[in-house]
């Protein structure tokens, strides 16, 4: 590890002056960082042991912790729905929707830890409020409907985006990427089941899917991140093939895909501008509430402070396991016990 951690200052750093820094220290390095460039160029994956920017080495804990913490407290909202799914079937898909989600926190965890983060710094910035994770998790779940929209719509949108990251030029991340996709593509088909069979039933179901959209809708919207023009990591994630679309691309292709599946519905969305626009052949939207995305991801949004009260306690609770585990860890390594975990 190079000494960057994910709290480094340079995080609230301009994109101009993030790039005037990592060609500074990069100075010396000038062949190792034309030939790493050269290899993104040619497709290859950067491996953990490769030569790599600092800065790049930077830029992928903070994106893939964050990550990893948004799948983490994205258990939460649809979590609280487990005791009260309407059916056995769907209580079993949602527990094990759930379960997924927990998985691909530790796939990306471990993504992480490839790149120096440890465990232990990523979540004390997740505790601590230092670090980020989604805004979408940050709303409350008011009916079972919401369930079903959380995985229609954003887990549509978390699977856009991730199909571009498992293209990502570092090998890791991506590799993380192609599994978590397939589970993503199994959970946004239970969200527009819950979707498709309530927009179908009596008026009270149609009308409890219909509030759901109308309060989701924006924020899914706004998890593709702040538009192009006021996105700071784009460049460099773009120019290292971290990211290969704009944060403006992918929220559009969401809205073109999902706009008519919803219409055909006959559900509607809560934006009196929206309209088909025949030059571009896309749907064009009022415009977003930029303020209300800013008071989220600093902590002010629904419920911030619940799903940090929730996410310290877990901590707490799971002291004991940790404790034990580091027990055996030292005992194995002191050679007291064998990975068969039979005395000596
Ligand atoms: N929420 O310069 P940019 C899921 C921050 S997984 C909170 O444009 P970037 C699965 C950003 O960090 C969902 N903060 O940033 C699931 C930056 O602040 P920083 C999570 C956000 O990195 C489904 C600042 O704004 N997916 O849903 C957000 O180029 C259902 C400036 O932004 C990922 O994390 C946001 N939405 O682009 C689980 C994918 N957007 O760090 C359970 C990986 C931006 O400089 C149930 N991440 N910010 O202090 C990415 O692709 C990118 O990081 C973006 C943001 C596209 C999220």
């Amino acid at each position: 590890m190079d000494g960057t951690t994910i709290d480094s200052p340079e995080t609230s750093a301009s994109d101009a002056e993030k790039l005037a820094h990592f060609e500074a220290r990069a100075a010396g390095d000038d062949e190792k960082l034309a030939y790493f460039e050269a290899r993104i160029a040619r497709g290859e994956k950067i491996e953990p042991g490769d030569w790599m920017p600092s800065e790049y080495r930077r830029q992928l804990i903070r994106m893939i912790s964050q990550h990893a913490h948004s799948e983490i407290v994205g258990q939460l909202p649809e979590g609280a729905w487990i005791t009260r799914a309407p059916s056995l079937r769907r209580k079993m898909i949602l527990l094990a929707k759930v379960q997924d989600e927990a998985g691909h926190g530790e796939y990306l965890y471990h993504a992480a830890e490839t790149l120096g983060a440890t465990r232990e710094e990523m979540l004390e910035a997740l505790l601590s409020g230092k670090a980020k994770y989604s805004n979408i998790f940050n709303y409350p779940t008011l009916t079972w409907a919401d369930v079903g929209v959380i995985g229609y719509l954003v887990d549509f949108a978390a699977i856009l985006n991730q199909t571009m990251l498992a293209h990502c030029s570092y090998g890791p991340y991506a590799r993380a990427m192609v599994r978590i996709c397939m589970e993503e593509n199994f959970h946004k088909k239970q969200g527009q089941d819950i979707v498709i069979t309530l927009a179908r039933g009596t008026l009270r179901q149609k009308a409890m899917v219909q509030d759901a959209i109308n309060r989701w809708w924006w924020p899914t919207l706004m998890m593709f991140g702040p538009p192009d023009n006021d996105s700071p990591n784009s460049a460099v994630l773009i120019r290292w093939g971290i990211k290969t679309r704009t944060n403006d691309e992918l929220r559009q292709d969401f809205i073109d895909k999902i706009v008519p599946e919803l219409y055909a519905l006959g559900l509607t969305i809560p934006d009196p501008e929206l309209h088909y626009d025949q030059a571009s052949s896309s749907w064009k939207t009022g415009p977003i509430q930029w303020d209300e995305f800013r008071q989220v991801i600093q902590g002010r949004g629904p419920c911030n402070q619940e799903r940090m009260q929730v996410r310290t306690r877990a901590h707490e609770d799971g002291a004991w396991v940790r404790e034990a585990m580091q027990a055996y860890a030292e005992r194995y390594s002191a050679g007291v016990v064998s990975t068969s975990n039979e005395e000596h």
